[in-house]
């Protein structure tokens, strides 16, 4: 079910890329283009598309209907989540700026779905959709949103610095790479502690030029660690393409510097993200050190909220071009096809969420925000800790 677009695998101990140095102002015309056209059609198929078997017919290989189903959930619930948010950040109703994760659905649900609340994530400023996925509850998500005392972070952490440690989820951040540092700690204490439990950083094509996620990689490979490195490849950096902001296509390309494995993978199919992180988390809890997972991805609405800045840096044709591969609907039609769920079953999933983020939007609203007196509490480190 799942097809990886392509996959990289480099040993640990890999030579570093060849020693070919390119001119100082070389800007790869060749390598600008195939990012441009790959943005413009996406050159993979989704399992959509491929010819479906009767349902019943055959015995099913592959994970069982439980987890395909609480995959799509997964996914579904992100979605509405970020509907409702974004929604009610256009009308004016959430202080500040949301970074809508629609589009990107499917990797947080794949990656997650392997995840115990013991292993660990790190989150980026898109980051609602890595702590549905992780286990967040609506409620005190909305909450926090909007800065109430009963948010997950008591209405200090808003969207971009959300954070849950029962949950594993070590927080969104709004400095971009900020993740992967915490990432690569978390890990070393897993390690040190023998724990078992994996630390996944997740982060963008942007942030993927960042220092602190060289040293973290570069870190990580060093001392074998139990971390994943999940890059966010949606082709843009705000409102810079990936081809204005890197000479390289794939950013797996730099796994070989690193001296980690690379993987690609199509990132609008749950399966295919679903399989790689598996084999990616299953080396990592094994003590095989870390991978460098990129998926390729798209996201829907602007860089900030749902309507955007106005500014002319894609176009409709490219955004519709995505839209028409979407991880949800293609992975709906092919649930029905095999007969895991009917239409009927895909369409009440939605009423029963949309009811809970309904109730938990009124239950946000209803709440109190901070006191005065809890200004500095708990917001540098836990108390005690
Ligand atoms: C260190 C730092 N530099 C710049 C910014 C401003 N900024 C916010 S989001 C963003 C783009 C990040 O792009 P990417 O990592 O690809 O993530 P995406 O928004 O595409 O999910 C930038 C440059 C920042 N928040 N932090
Ligand atoms: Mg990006």
């Amino acid at each position: 079910m799942a097809k990886k677009i392509k996959a990289k695998k480099q040993a640990a101990k890999a030579p570093a890329a060849k020693n070919k140095k390119p001119a100082a102002n070389n800007k790869k015309p060749a390598a600008k283009a195939k990012i441009a056209a790959a943005r413009k059609k996406p050159a993979v198929k989704t399992t959509a598309s491929r010819k479906s078997t009767p349902k019943k017919t055959r015995k099913r290989s592959g994970p069982s209907d439980q987890t395909l189903k609480e995959l799509h959930l997964k996914m579904v619930r992100i979605r509405c989540f970020e509907e409702a948010g974004g929604q009610m950040m256009e009308d004016g109703k959430i202080p500040g700026a949301l970074h809508l994760y629609v589009g990107e659905e499917a990797i947080a649900a794949g990656v997650m779905q392997h995840l115990s609340n013991e292993d660990q994530i790190t989150s980026t400023h898109r980051g609602h959709g890595h702590l549905v996925a992780k286990g967040g509850e609506f409620k005190p998500m909305f909450a926090e949103l909007l800065g109430r005392s009963t948010g997950y972070c008591g209405g200090k952490g808003g969207s971009m610095h959300i954070s849950n440690l029962e949950l594993g989820m070590l927080g969104a951040n709004g400095i971009v790479g900020g993740g992967p540092p915490i990432a690569m700690g978390a890990a070393f204490s897993n390690k040190f502690r023998k724990t078992k439990n994996v630390t996944i950083s997740f982060f963008g094509d942007g942030a993927s030029n960042e220092g602190s996620v060289h040293e973290a990689a570069n870190m990580a490979a060093l001392y074998k660690l139990p971390c994943i490195f999940v890059c966010e490849n949606n082709g843009y950096g705000e409102y810079t393409s990936q081809a204005n902001h890197q000479a390289i296509v794939d950013v797996a390309d730099r796994a070989a510097g690193y001296g980690m494995p690379g993987v690609i993978v199509d990132g609008m199919d749950v399966m295919a993200v679903y399989e790689a992180a598996g084999e990616a988390i299953e080396r990592a809890r094994n003590g095989g050190g870390p991978t460098l997972l990129e998926c390729k991805t798209y996201r829907y609405y602007d860089h900030v909220g749902m309507r955007g800045m106005g500014m002319s840096y894609r176009t409709d044709e490219e955004v519709e071009a995505w839209r028409k591969r979407d991880a949800i609907a293609g992975f709906e039609q092919r649930l029905i096809e095999l007969g895991v769920m009917n239409r009927k079953q895909v369409d009440s999933i939605y009423t029963r969420i949309n009811n809970e983020i309904e109730e938990a939007i009124a239950y946000a609203f209803d709440s109190p925000h901070p006191e005065p007196h809890e200004l500095l509490e708990n917001v540098y480190c836990e108390k005690g800790a």
